[in-house]
């Protein structure tokens, strides 16, 4: 039936529900039997679970450090354990997932669930070190296809795929506002968090990234060990006059450069040779994301979705964001 253009509005898909979009969304996969999307609503729901302990942190006293350390040799703050568990809690209990792979957990977690065909990379609450003064901090997380047999024990092999075999991948951001942005492959969708009715709803449809930027990330406090091309590329970035802009926490320039256009790049430093960013956590999602966006994402030889990882906690140097500017820092 025809629609005259007052009716657009009405028919548009922004405001509808994570769920009722996810559900749509389905039919974009023939043979899909809803279990990846059962697997993103589990997502979405430990998400407003977390977002809800983050705005009551500071009364209730879960900001500071729980005085551990995690598997990387960094003090764990008592939300990183919060989320961790969260997260491993609802991804368990809802059954599509036989392996999960956190960046809090030194092994795999093999979560029982063998008929379950799907395994989570997950950093649970990345850019820590910004809770306990109101920063924004995310969760960032890839969906793989298990390559074992269902029924099966899952087994590493099962972990360690390279990027491009992805089947899903989002962040959540907590801050100002709270949002979920996730691709399957099929362009980038962003969802806002309201409060008030307790919904994430679509507010940001098929984002493109810009082909170029004005906008450079980067932790300048670690130039004088970086090498020279970083160096130079920076002195690119000054003599352009640039934005310099490192909120430190990954999810919230990632986000604000992949809408507005920018560059992110965090490469060797003397203590981190290799960067300081893990494949598997943070860096394999955002670059699946970046490239459904129109981005690019390199460890400065080779894509990133094409390394292929040998270990769960492995460190690569990641460069991501508007095509042009990744061009222009690896032609220098
Ligand atoms: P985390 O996973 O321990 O939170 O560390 C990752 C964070 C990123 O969010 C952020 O981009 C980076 O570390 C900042 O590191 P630095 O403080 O060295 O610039
Ligand atoms: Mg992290």
């Amino acid at each position: 039936m025809a629609h005259n253009s007052s009716m657009d509005k009405f028919v548009s898909s922004i405001g509808i529900t994570l769920d009722r979009f996810i559900t749509q969304k389905q039919a974009d996969f023939s043979s899909a039997r809803g279990e990846l999307s059962q697997l993103l609503r589990d997502i979405g729901l430990a998400a407003k679970v977390i977002n809800k302990e983050i705005m009551r942190s500071g009364l209730i006293g879960i900001e500071g450090p729980a005085g551990d350390k995690n598997v990387q040799g960094e003090e764990q703050q008592k939300l990183d354990v919060v989320a961790n568990i969260r997260y491993i809690r609802a991804l368990t209990r809802g059954g599509e997932v036989c392996a999960i792979v956190s960046e809090e957990e030194e092994d795999m977690i093999d979560t029982g669930n063998h008929n379950a065909k799907y395994v989570v990379a997950m950093d649970p609450l990345d850019g820590s070190s910004n809770i306990d003064v109101n920063m924004p901090v995310g969760t960032i997380f890839s969906v793989y296809k298990r390559v074992t047999p269902v029924g099966t024990a899952p087994t590493l092999e099962d972990a360690l795929q390279k990027g491009s075999e992805q089947v899903a991948a989002g962040y959540v951001i907590y801050g100002s506002s709270n949002i979920l942005v996730y691709t399957t492959g099929k362009g980038v969708n962003g969802f806002t968090y309201d409060h008030s009715i307790g919904e994430f709803i679509l507010s940001h449809t098929h984002i493109d990234t810009p082909a170029d930027g004005n906008i450079f990330s980067y932790n300048e406090g670690n130039i004088e060990d970086c090498d020279e091309q970083i160096k130079k590329y920076v002195a690119h970035c000054r003599s352009k006059k640039m934005t310099a802009r490192y909120v430190g926490s990954l999810v919230a320039d990632f986000h604000r450069n992949m809408l507005k256009g920018g560059i992110f790049f965090y490469t060797g430093t003397k203590k981190n040779p290799t960067g300081k960013l893990r494949i598997m956590h943070e860096c394999n999602s955002l670059a699946f994301i970046i490239e459904q966006a129109g981005g690019k994402a390199t460890d400065g030889t080779q894509r990133i979705l094409d390394i292929q990882p040998t270990s769960l906690h492995q460190r690569v140097p990641l460069i991501i964001g508007s095509p042009k500017m990744v061009d222009a820092l690896l032609s220098c």
